[in-house]
């Protein structure tokens, strides 16, 4: 298998942290990023991918995208351990709520993203968009933490792949300035949980790698 990616991609490190929990090999070409996004997009990933965006995994002749897509192959090719689970309503439920990280990530995440990280002058900042993204990064918190007191994982008692969906865009925040507050105590427990996993652990490395070695 081969995916394409890059270093900072929250979607790519889901499907990056999935194919790792299963032991699956996969030869991995990372992207050129700043902080603008990808530098320059190679002709395969342009024609397997329409949308122009990394994560584009290919098993042979299959070439899919989307991060959601992706894995829900990945679940059906290698079974063991399972990302969703098994009924019909838990794993409509565990894709909702992975499609709810994904959302938070690509809302009012990328919002965070725009306006701090694409702009390391603070003056040029929108105020008003960072106190948007903030409010609701912090009201998406709140009801994170409500679901983690009654579970140990985003969608039910096993690691998944609503998990993965959420880990990304919560260190993102993080770092961008919005991080869970001390009122978000199970988050704050499920987060070590999550991070101390070896799949997770490798994702963060090549995350805060990359980071360390932006020039722009
Ligand atoms: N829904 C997609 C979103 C993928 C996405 O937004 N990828 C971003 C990187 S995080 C991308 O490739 N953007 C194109 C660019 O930076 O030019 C998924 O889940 O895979």
């Amino acid at each position: 298998m081969k995916l394409y990616t890059h270093p900072l991609s929250p979607y790519a490190a889901k499907v990056r942290i999935a194919l790792d929990e299963k032991g699956l090999a996969f030869e991995e070409i990372a992207l050129p990023v700043g902080r603008q996004g990808i530098r320059s997009k190679p002709a395969e990933l342009l024609a397997a991918n329409p949308r122009g965006q990394v994560p584009v995994l290919f098993d042979g002749d299959v070439a899919l995208y989307d991060s959601t897509v992706v894995v829900e192959y990945l679940d059906e090719i290698a079974p063991e351990p399972p990302l969703l689970p098994r009924g019909a309503a838990a794993r409509a439920r565990a894709r909702l709520a992975e499609d709810d990280g994904d959302w938070l990530m690509g809302g009012a995440v990328a919002d965070l993203i725009a306006e701090t990280f694409r702009k390391p002058d603070p003056a040029t900042r929108d105020a008003q968009r960072i106190e948007a993204a903030a409010a609701a990064i912090s009201a998406a918190y709140d009801r994170l933490e409500e679901r983690l007191a009654k579970s140990e994982h985003v969608a039910g008692d096993a690691f998944g792949a609503a998990d993965a969906a959420w880990f990304l865009p919560i260190t993102c925040a993080a770092l961008c300035g919005v991080a869970p507050a001390e009122r978000h105590a199970h988050l704050a427990a499920w987060m070590q949980r999550v991070a101390s996993r070896p799949s997770v652990a490798r994702t963060m490395a090549i995350l805060t790698g990359a980071l360390a070695k932006l020039t722009d």
